[in-house]
């Protein structure tokens, strides 16, 4: 617990994976446009000796998250095939968190909080674990994965910031980007661009 008015600060990476990208099997566009940003935002937490959280998309071959199951997505990240594995530009620090997200095969599993790491330590405890207050959120997508980890995260009471260069939308319907970051805004979530960020 930290005793000062600042809460502890940790970057959630989410889901920054080849087939969120150009020519993958769910492609966001321009989805790779929030690598270079995320570079930046993970090598200033990791400067400032504040953790780093990354999520990847890790789907079981057969789940009801994928249309040919009675879902709305096309077959996507599913486990230990290239399209799970992260976009070959990220860079993360050593001592980055993992979690895998979207294992349950009822679930579409897209927030964070839904997700474990190798341990099965689910998200919160993790924050709570570390002492962390305030998430700086980016990745893919704005309207599924990070929309939904940002909003547990208000539901949890914790400060939350998302970087806005560094978010990049699926966009099924015209307008659902903006219509998330107006949910995000309205749950008391901040945003900010990463050049901005002071830790
Ligand atoms: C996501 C759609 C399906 C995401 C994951 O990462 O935002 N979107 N699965
Ligand atoms: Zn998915």
């Amino acid at each position: 617990m930290n005793h000062n008015s600042t809460p502890k600060a940790a970057l959630i990476v989410v889901d920054v994976q080849n087939d969120f990208c150009p020519g993958g099997a769910l492609a966001v566009p321009d989805g790779d446009r929030v690598v270079e940003p995320l570079n930046r935002a993970a090598a200033a937490f990791a400067a400032a000796g504040l953790p780093v959280v990354a999520t990847r998309d890790w789907h079981p071959p057969h789940t009801g998250h994928f249309q040919p199951f009675g879902g709305l997505w096309p077959v996507h990240c599913v486990q230990n095939t290239p399209g799970a594995e992260f976009h070959p530009g990220l860079r993360l620090p050593a001592d980055t968190i993992l979690l895998f997200k979207g294992i349950d095969e009822q679930l579409d599993g897209y927030s964070a909080f839904d997700g474990v790491d190798d341990a099965g330590t689910v998200l919160a405890d993790l924050v709570r674990q570390l002492g962390v207050g305030h998430l700086y959120i980016g990745g893919l997508a704005t309207d599924y994965c990070v929309r939904a980890t940002v909003l547990d995260a208000r539901l949890r009471g914790l400060a939350v910031t998302v970087l806005i260069d560094a978010v990049a939308g699926v966009d099924l319907q015209p307008g659902d980007s903006e219509r998330a970051l107006a949910e995000i805004r309205a749950a008391g979530a901040q945003t900010c661009r990463v050049e901005e960020l002071t830790l």
